[in-house]
C-alpha cells in the first residue's frame, strides 16, 4: 500500500512558514502583505475556496480583503475595479476568482491585473516565465503539487510523467515544471485514443481533470507516484479524479482527496502574496 502524502499537514508546515516570514516582514518594512480576492457571484464551491484563502491569510497574519460581486458586474466595471487595485500601494496580491460568468473574457481579466500583483500566476508574462524556465510567479496549483512531489524525496529525472487534462491553471503548467526537473512529459486529454496504456506507462501521474474516479487502479503503473487534482461531489462526498481506495494499493506515493492538493494550492498563494509583496516593496 502507498504512502498517503497529506496536504493537510504539509500545507501547516509551510503556513508556518509564512507567518514566521510575515513577522520578519513586518519588522521590516512596517507593513504586511495585503492579498485582494475577488469573487463574482454565489457558486458554494468558488466560495468555499475563497474564504479559506482567507482564512489562511489572516492566520498567517497577513492582511486579506474578499470583494465580492454580483453576477450581473459588467466587464467593464471588472476591469476599472483592477485599474484601481493595480493602483492601490496597499494591495500587494489581487486574485480573481475563476470561473467567471460567460458574459465576461477571462483573458482580458487576467492580462489587467498588473504582473507584479499576479498572486495566481496567470497574466502572460507569468506564464512565459514559466515555460522559459525563467523566475516568475508560478500558478498555486501546480506549485503546490511540485512541493509534495519534492516532499517525497522522489528523483524526477528521467522518470516518465503523464498529466491527464491541459488546463491553463494546471495541466499546462505542471508539464513545463515536471520538464524542468527533466521528466520526459506527456500531456494527455479528453481526445487522447490510449490513455489506459500510457497511464500505466507513467511514473507519475497527475490528474487533473475534474471528472470523478476516471482514473482507476488497472491504470496505474506499480509503484507509480499518484497526484489527484480533482475536486468532484460525488453523491455529497467530495472524491478526486482518481480511484483512491483502488489507487493506493498499487501507488508508490498518493494524494488524497480532500485533504491533498487543495490545502497546498492555498498555502502556495501565501507563498506568492509573500513574493508579490517583496517585488512591490523591495523596488
Ligand atoms: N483565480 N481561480 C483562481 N485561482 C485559483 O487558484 C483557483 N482554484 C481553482 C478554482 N478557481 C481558481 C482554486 O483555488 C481550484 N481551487 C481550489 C482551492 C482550494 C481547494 C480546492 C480548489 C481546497 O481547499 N479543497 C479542499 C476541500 C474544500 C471543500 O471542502 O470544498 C481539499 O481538501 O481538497
Amino acid at each position: 500500500m502507498g504512502q498517503i502524502i497529506s496536504g493537510k499537514e504539509l500545507s501547516k508546515e509551510i503556513r508556518a512558514q509564512v507567518k514566521e516570514r510575515v513577522t520578519a516582514l513586518k519588522e521590516q518594512y512596517q507593513k504586511v502583505p495585503h492579498l485582494v480576492v475577488i469573487l463574482v457571484g454565489e457558486d458554494p464551491a468558488s466560495l468555499s475556496y475563497v474564504t479559506a484563502k482567507e482564512r489562511a491569510c489572516l492566520k498567517a497574519g497577513m492582511k486579506s480583503t474578499l470583494m465580492r460581486k454580483e453576477e450581473t458586474i459588467t466587464e467593464e466595471e471588472l476591469l476599472a475595479l483592477i485599474t484601481q487595485l493595480n493602483n492601490d500601494q496597499d494591495v500587494h496580491g489581487v486574485l480573481v476568482q475563476l470561473p467567471l460568468p460567460k458574459h465576461i473574457d477571462e483573458n482580458k481579466v487576467i492580462n489587467a491585473i498588473q504582473k507584479e500583483k499576479d498572486v495566481d500566476g496567470f497574466h502572460p508574462l507569468n506564464v512565459a516565465a514559466v515555460h522559459l524556465g525563467e523566475k516568475g510567479i508560478l500558478p498555486a496549483t501546480p506549485k503546490g503539487i511540485m512541493t509534495m512531489l519534492n516532499s517525497t524525496g522522489i528523483e524526477l529525472k528521467g522518470k516518465s510523467a503523464l498529466v491527464i487534462g491541459r488546463s491553463n491553471i494546471v495541466g499546462k503548467p505542471v508539464a513545463m515544471l515536471l520538464l524542468k526537473e527533466h521528466a520526459t512529459v506527456t500531456i494527455a486529454h479528453s481526445r487522447t485514443t490510449n490513455l489506459k496504456e500510457l497511464a500505466l506507462n507513467a511514473d507519475v501521474l497527475v490528474a487533473a481533470v475534474g471528472r470523478a474516479h476516471m482514473v482507476t487502479a488497472d491504470m496505474i503503473k506499480d509503484g507509480a507516484v499518484v497526484i489527484d487534482v480533482g475536486v468532484n461531489r460525488l453523491d455529497d462526498k467530495l472524491v478526486g479524479d482518481v480511484d483512491f481506495d483502488g489507487a493506493k494499493e498499487k501507488a508508490s506515493f498518493i494524494t488524497p482527496v480532500p485533504g491533498g492538493v487543495g490545502p497546498m494550492t492555498i498555502a502556495s498563494l501565501l507563498e506568492n502574496t509573500i513574493e508579490c509583496f517583496l517585488m512591490l516593496e523591495s523596488k
